[in-house]
């Protein structure tokens, strides 16, 4: 059956089919998996602060799924997409969510601070542009080892008006280095919409001025990004110079778990946000595999649960693994202090 309906829209030529799949799979696990986070923060499961990644998801898998097994990334706390999408254990970033030691950061990071240096993710970061200048630092790295990785960098709207950013666009493209500056603009930084706090809103066109190729696409097609990804990452691994992209996208909730609908509405209308719901990226791959016979009905269904399931067993193993042991207090922790025996 599958075979008479035709496809409508050609694949990538790098995208088969079953790859497809999986990248849907990837949007979906990311999906139930932040589903689960508020209720879990909710009943005092996790410590710090959470920030979900719900309505991005096509960014973070489109972009990811080009990396190599020895490539970077580094991107902001809203990071649990990005440490999926790079294929870390959701058992244990909800461990690490979780405050637990079967975390990816011992349960010392919390949901801001993933990481999984085996991956080459090399952290999720609090302050907003601070990811910035350390990819360049990165990209320095593997320019000075003369290797052909690439360092992706994921960062807000908001990072494009913290000065540290502008040095180091501007490093980057002096020193040539292999980063991709992945700016998703979700058309908010906290409360303050883009155009009360960019003179110049289209940030593609901002960093143009920086010296290296610059452009803006869509960020809630999964396809849409996975082509101009596969183009831009090619480009910098081959050429090698940095890319700036912004990638126009949106978050369905909150910033954070605080920015409850009554703060929203303070700053966004609820037709802005079932707008932009439309355009959820794992309602439209999904039609799109269904219109052109690449999946059917109950395959869809069985994903979606699967998903669902893989998200339940990462809270179960969470809930589950022990606290960190007091005397971890101190390692790995930078200072250089000597931490006195008797504060263990
Ligand atoms: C240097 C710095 N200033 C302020 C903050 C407080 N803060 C946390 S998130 C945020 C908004 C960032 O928005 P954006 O970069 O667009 O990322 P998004 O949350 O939309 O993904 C701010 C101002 C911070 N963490 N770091
Ligand atoms: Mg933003």
């Amino acid at each position: 059956m599958k075979a008479e309906v035709p496809v409508q829209k050609a694949l990538p030529s790098s995208l088969t089919p079953q790859r497809l799949v999986e990248l849907y799979r990837t949007m979906l696990l990311i999906r139930h998996f932040e589903e689960q986070c508020a209720p879990a923060y909710r009943q005092g499961k996790m410590g710090g602060y959470m920030h979900v990644y719900i309505g991005q998801e096509a960014v973070a898998t489109g972009f990811i799924a080009h990396m190599r097994d020895d490539d970077y990334m580094v991107c902001s706390y809203r990071d649990h997409g990005h440490a999926l999408a790079r294929g870390s254990d959701p058992r244990r970033v909800m461990a690490e969510l979780f405050g637990r030691y079967t975390g990816v950061a011992k349960g010392k990071g919390g949901s801001m601070h993933l990481v999984d240096v085996e991956r080459g993710f090399l952290g999720g970061y609090g302050i907003v542009g601070g990811m910035v200048p350390l990819a360049v630092g990165v990209g320095y790295g593997i320019r000075y080892r003369g290797g052909d990785q690439v360092c992706l960098c994921f960062f807000g709207d908001g990072a494009m008006n913290i000065g540290p950013v502008h040095e180091a666009l501007n490093m980057a493209a002096i020193y040539k280095v292999p980063v991709v500056f992945i700016c998703e603009n979700n058309r908010y930084a906290m409360a303050t919409p883009i155009d009360f706090a960019s003179a110049v809103p289209n940030l593609a066109e901002r960093a143009r001025q920086y010296g290296m190729p610059t452009r803006q696409i869509e960020g809630m097609d999964l396809l849409e990004v996975y082509r101009h990804a596969e183009e831009i990452i090619h480009h910098v691994r081959t050429t090698p110079e940095p890319f700036f992209v912004e990638v126009l996208t949106y978050r369905f909730e909150g910033h954070g778990i605080a920015d409850n609908p009554t703060n929203q509405a303070l700053y966004r209308t609820k037709e802005e946000v079932e707008y932009w719901r439309q355009r959820d990226p794992i309602v439209s791959a999904a039609r799109f595999l269904l219109e052109n016979g690449l999946a059917t009905e109950s395959e869809l269904l069985e994903w979606d649960a699967e998903a669902k399931q893989q998200a339940l067993e990462a809270v179960a193993y969470a809930d589950a693994s022990p606290e960190p042991p007091l005397e971890e207090l101190y390692r790995d922790v930078y200072t250089d202090m000597e931490v006195p025996e008797w504060r263990y």
